[in-house]
């Protein structure tokens, strides 16, 4: 594959390359994940620093860790919740917005909670597990932004008292069907669909850059490392998504 790591081409060619893609593309789509968010320094999921405790995310993301111990998972969204407040957006998240200002039909599409898309100026932004900043009451159901750092632990619904949980999504629960058919359209009509740091191993988000080929996109991944996609995708960057975004704006539409 022209774009491919293995190639002899430098970073710089096939940034090229892929910016001649990009400059006529109407329908852009884009997925980000955790590594986008690692330069304004907030922890990935599964490196090195994602520990919280001596639990991985598969053990506390769940409604059952909540049934069973809500002070706990609470604790763990506490503590990233005050590690988050005072981040800012990075050149990647920035590199994002200029994207968007110069494409037509462009979707962005985040499994990041952290708001920093938002901050950034993105406006067609799918948050699609959620946002960390808002709640939802177990018995009202009512959703609502509540930035306070620390919380008080637990939180209750200021209408009803009942237990307020984050407005995430965990494992085992659906994606709201909504935002799942909007991303879904997105990935059908891109031309061309950026792939950046994600570890592509959580469903259904590990899937959307099948379902953009299988629809006639080019996909470009932009990663520290490889994941199960680099080898099916038609340009792989193995870099730093704040360095490597930038760039591809600047090869696409120039300084
Ligand atoms: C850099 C970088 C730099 C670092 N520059 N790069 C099919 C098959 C198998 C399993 C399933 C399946 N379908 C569903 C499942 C189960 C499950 C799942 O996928 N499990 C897997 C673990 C196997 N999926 C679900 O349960 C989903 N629900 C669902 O499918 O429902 C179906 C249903 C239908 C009807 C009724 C009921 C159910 C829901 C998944 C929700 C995931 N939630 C979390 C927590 C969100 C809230 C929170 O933040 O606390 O989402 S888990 C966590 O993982 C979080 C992330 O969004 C998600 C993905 O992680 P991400 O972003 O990829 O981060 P990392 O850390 O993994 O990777 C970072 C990458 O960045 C690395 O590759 C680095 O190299 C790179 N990097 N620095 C560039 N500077
Ligand atoms: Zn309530």
């Amino acid at each position: 594959m022209p774009g491919s790591p293995g190639s002899n081409q430098s970073i710089s060619a096939r940034l090229s390359e892929l910016a001649q893609h990009l400059l006529p593309a109407s329908h852009v789509a884009v997925l980000t994940g955790a590594g986008i968010s690692q330069e304004s320094g907030i922890p990935t999921f599964r490196g090195p620093e994602g520990l919280w405790r001596q639990y991985r995310p598969e053990e506390l993301a769940t409604p059952a860790a909540f049934r069973q111990n809500p002070r706990l998972v609470w604790e763990w969204y506490d503590w990233r919740r005050c590690l988050i407040a005072d981040k800012s957006p990075n050149p990647a998240h920035y590199a994002l917005v200029a994207l968007e200002a110069r494409i037509p039909e462009f979707t962005l599409i985040t499994q990041n909670v952290d708001g920093l898309h938002k901050l950034a100026g993105s406006t067609r932004l799918s948050e699609i597990h959620g946002n960390i900043w808002q709640v939802r009451c177990l018995d009202c159901g009512r959703v609502g932004e509540d930035r306070r750092v620390p919380l008080p632990l637990l939180p209750y619904c200021p209408e009803c008292g009942g237990l307020l949980r984050p407005n995430v999504v965990w494992f085992g629960e659906p994606l709201d069907v909504d935002i799942l058919n909007q991303a879904q359209l997105a990935l059908q009509q891109a031309q061309v669909m950026l792939v950046v740091g994600t570890s592509a191993l959580v469903q259904p988000a590990a899937s959307f850059a099948y379902w953009a080929q299988k629809a006639g996109a080019l996909i470009a991944e932009f990663n520290l490392e490889p994941t199960p996609l680099t080898g099916q995708v038609d340009f792989s960057f193995l870099g730093m998504a704040g360095e490597l975004l930038p760039q591809l704006v600047t090869a696409t539409f120039g300084a």
